[in-house]
């Protein structure tokens, strides 16, 4: 997304347009900010409705009236962790939109909240994801599972999981590898994964976190449709959100896919990580001042 999309949204409205000129440019402006082309359309007809039925008295009350027709596709949700057993969490997503680095601010804001966090490293593809993964646990004094390079991803959650049990630890962190973008491997891989996550904790689901870096725009949107097609997502983890991008492709993704969001990632350091709000979301997404 362009820098200052709220700003030129907001612009938008003081200039002296002519009346289809302007949802016209409307149009345009949500789709470059990653909305897609079939929330922008929707948005924009239904503002040139909502013009017509009634005397619209400022720019103001235009975005604010945006806001209410996005709302209902910019959902929060927090993983609901089980008591008594040990909660997993499968972090997803392909390559380098922040699975590890949102792994390790994860496991720093669940401990705060007095919970007993373990890391698995079962992206084994490279031996440096393991590696990197393990430089987060010993900075944050976490206990992490991890397997020599090229090893079997579902052996490192089962020594995981069977090792949370025993030590009563309540949150598990399972890093993966963005390589498995390829839908049957995916699919195959992840299947694997929640059968053994079955087998120890039987009733227990674990929960599908998928990672979209906010820079990424239109791609996002196509790694959700996979990833959510391929195994199901719970809820969405937005990276670099710190960066000029705002993070539109979730409201697309939310309105095609319904999948809320959890939590948003705001820089490198492990303090940089909110529960996903979505008013706030949507107020600087369109530019309008709190
Ligand atoms: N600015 C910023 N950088 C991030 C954020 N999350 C991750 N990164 C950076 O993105 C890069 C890739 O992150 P990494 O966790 O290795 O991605 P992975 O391949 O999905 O595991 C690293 O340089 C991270 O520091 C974020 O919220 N803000
Ligand atoms: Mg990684």
């Amino acid at each position: 997304m362009k820098r200052g999309f709220g700003r030129r949204l907001a612009s938008l409205f003081n200039r002296s347009l002519k009346y289809e000129d302007f949802f016209e440019d409307l149009e345009d402006l949500l789709i470059e900010g990653d909305l897609g082309a079939s929330v922008a359309m929707e948005i924009s007809d239904d503002l040139k409705d909502y013009c017509r039925s009634r005397k619209v008295g400022s720019e103001e009350e235009l975005l604010l009236e945006i806001k209410r027709m996005l709302s209902p596709y910019v959902r929060a949700s927090l993983p609901k962790l089980t008591p008594g057993s040990p909660s997993v969490m499968l972090v997803l997503g392909v390559n380098g939109v922040g699975k590890t680095t949102t792994i390790a601010k994860m496991a720093s804001y669940y401990r705060q909240l007095g919970e007993e966090v373990v890391l698995a490293a079962a992206d084994t593809f490279r031996a440096a994801a393991i590696d990197q993964l393990d430089v987060h646990a010993k900075r944050l004094g976490c206990r992490i599972v991890k397997q020599s390079p090229g090893s079997d991803p579902g052996a490192v959650v089962y020594d995981t999981i069977q090792s949370a049990k025993t030590r009563n630890e309540t949150v598990v962190l399972v890093d993966t590898a963005g390589r498995m973008h390829t839908k049957t491997n995916l699919v195959k891989e992840l299947q694997k994964i929640h059968r053994i996550i079955e087998g120890l904790l039987p009733g227990s689901r674990c929960i599908n976190l998928l990672v979209i870096d906010a820079t990424t725009g239109q791609n996002g949107f196509q790694q959700a449709e996979l990833f959510h097609q391929a195994v199901g997502i719970d809820a969405l983890l937005l990276t670099k959100y710190d960066s000029a991008s705002k993070g539109g492709t979730l409201v697309q993704i939310g309105k095609k896919l319904q999948i809320p969001a959890a939590f948003v990632g705001v820089g490198e350091r492990y303090e940089d990580l909110r529960p996903f709000d979505p008013d706030e979301f949507l107020d600087t997404l369109l530019g309008i001042p709190s």
